[in-house]
């Protein structure tokens, strides 16, 4: 079993705060979410957070998320975690000038989007 490494990490450019990792699809590799705190010279409003999936070989690929998730806020600090015991790890997220977000994985295929409970 072989395969090139091709560009490993997608180019973002963004001034980010955290970056946790969980297997959050199930499928045996470490995948990333990454928090974004801030846009240079427009402090206040949300920069754009990303979930990068990996392909098992350390190659990832950005998971589109819905608008209000990406743009959730400014991020700090996050945490995986299955606050509903379904089997699937959900994120909690946490920021300035943002409540504290909680964002359920459904239970269905690997690419399923992650939606926001509150
Ligand atoms: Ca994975
Ligand atoms: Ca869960």
């Amino acid at each position: 079993m072989s395969q090139e490494k091709k560009d490993g990490l997608p180019k973002i450019f963004a001034n980010s705060s955290c970056v946790i990792p969980a297997d959050y699809d199930k499928d045996g590799d470490l995948d990333l979410f990454i928090g974004s705190r801030v846009i240079a010279g427009n402090y206040g409003v949300s920069p754009k957070s990303y979930l990068l999936q990996n392909d098992g070989y350390g190659n990832f690929t950005e998971v589109p998320l819905p608008k209000e998730i990406a743009y959730m806020g400014m991020v700090t600090d996050a945490v995986w975690v299955d606050f509903d015991a379904d089997g699937w790890l959900d994120l909690a997220v946490v920021g300035d000038w943002m409540p504290i977000t909680f964002i359920k994985k459904p239970k269905r295929q690997v690419y399923d989007f992650i939606h926001e409970l509150n």
